[in-house]
């Protein structure tokens, strides 16, 4: 039977899914609550190596890029078209949950199984990705493996350092990668030339279950800004120093972490800001602290919003440092730009899900995905299921399986769709 069959039959096997899902939850670092997959890990290696095997017994030509990911084919009957993709990841942040990027993931494979089964060829190849190293890690880097296709992953990234002072590119080699295989997957994936790129996601938010819907057709990926601050201010005795003659670091960054907290609230369309970790040296509980590392983002969807409240915040905290006769040097790094979605793959997300007869909801991303750097590539959408109160990065992650359901039926009709003789997506 050819693509152009209905989509409408397609009906994901729940059982099947469900044992993918609760297997997968089996492979996680033992020590950490929830589920913790970090990449360049032995339970990230472990997982892979499981999809590896999933994805062959779904019947995809698998191999490992020089990036990382684990790409498995399934051979379209014109070898010429470009190729369709889908995907997401399956690396956690610590003590993270056991849905996000996973269903994507297995989401893409159900789907695969879904076409053979029916005896559907596609037209074009389609790719079905695990990406490497989606989250943010301690390089301050996410999406590696994304990355690296979208040819954005530089030689001077590998040089980045760790809090340990172990470089990128050791990791990668530590984890079977040679530097130039990782640099060189871009020209390497641009063979395939691209139709589209889709990718299912739960939302990791609380809109899609606070309005009821079942589906959530996204419209652009957040911007990522991430600061960090430097407090130097001076050690003293902490029993002796009298309070009014103090430079205290920690308090300066103490008050650095609320100037975050008020700058992003209160932003117009979608502006979030979270500080996440402080270090004071020197620590001990007897001296005045020196000097503070305070490590925070910012996100928005509304570019002009992201820059100006960048600029509001350094200013308030070069301000706050100065109340306490504390030096402050400030630092930002891009993680991603904020990225629009395709306009047409988003009507075609729209369209399977409306003959479908799901409603669904339009919603910003306020987490990053894979989906950002593949939009480099060629046209992206992407697919939100719900998350259970909102919770995700957290063991309490939680979507259920029919809602997963919904997702995939409307996953396959979109690539059946996307599969279709376009001219321009
Ligand atoms: O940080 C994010 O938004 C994604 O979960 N990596
Ligand atoms: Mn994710
Ligand atoms: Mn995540």
């Amino acid at each position: 039977m050819t693509a152009g069959a209905d989509f409408e039959a397609l009906r994901p096997v729940g059982e099947r899914v469900e044992q993918d899902l609760s297997e997968l939850a089996g492979i996680r670092a033992p020590e950490s609550g929830g589920w913790t997959r970090t990449v360049f890990s032995e339970p990230y290696r472990a997982s892979r190596d499981w999809v590896r095997r999933r994805m062959r017994e779904a019947g995809l030509d698998v191999r490992l890029d020089g990036a990382g990911n684990v790409v498995g084919v399934l051979p379209g009957l014109d070898p010429a078209a470009p190729a369709l993709v889908t995907g997401s990841h399956t690396d956690t942040v610590e003590s993270g949950g056991r849905f996000d990027g996973v269903v994507g993931v297995l989401g893409a494979l159900e789907t695969v199984r879904l076409l053979r089964e029916r005896g559907i060829r596609l037209r074009r190849d389609l790719l079905v990705v695990d990406f490497l190293g989606e989250e943010s890690n301690d390089f301050g880097l996410s999406c590696l493996g994304s990355r690296a296709l979208a040819g954005e992953l530089t030689a001077s990234d590998l040089d980045r350092r760790d809090a340990a002072g172990m470089r990128l590119g050791e990791r990668y080699a530590g984890f079977g990668l040679e530097p130039d295989g990782v640099l060189g997957s871009a020209a390497a994936f641009a063979r395939h030339r691209l139709a589209g790129y889709v990718e299912l996601h739960v939302e990791q938010g609380p809109v899609l279950e606070e309005r009821g819907v079942g589906l959530g057709v996204v419209t652009a990926i957040a911007g990522i800004e991430r600061l960090l601050a430097t407090f130097r201010g001076r050690a003293d005795h902490a029993g002796t120093m009298p309070m009014g003659d103090r430079r205290d670091a920690l308090v300066a960054a103490a008050e650095a972490v609320l100037a975050v907290r008020r700058t992003a609230c209160g932003a117009p369309v979608h502006g979030v800001a979270t500080t996440s970790r402080l270090v004071a040296e020197p620590g001990s509980p007897n001296v005045v602290p020196a000097a503070v590392r305070m490590h925070a983002e910012m996100r928005s969807v509304d570019t002009g919003w992201l820059s100006s409240a960048q600029l509001r915040l350094a200013e308030e905290i070069r301000e706050l440092a100065g109340r306490s006769g504390v030096d402050v040097e400030i630092d930002w790094s891009r993680d991603n730009e904020r990225r629009p979605v395709s306009a047409d793959v988003h009507e075609v997300i729209a369209g399977v899900a409306g003959s479908l007869g799901e409603p669904w909801l339009p919603v910003p991303s306020g987490a990053t995905h894979d989906a950002v750097h593949l939009a480099r590539l060629c046209p992206m959408g992407m697919i939100f299921v719900p998350s259970r109160g909102g919770r995700s990065h957290c063991p309490e992650e939680w979507t259920d399986l029919p809602d997963i359901e919904t997702g995939i039926r409307v996953l396959a009709g979109t690539l059946l769709r996307l599969d279709q003789p376009r001219d321009t997506l």
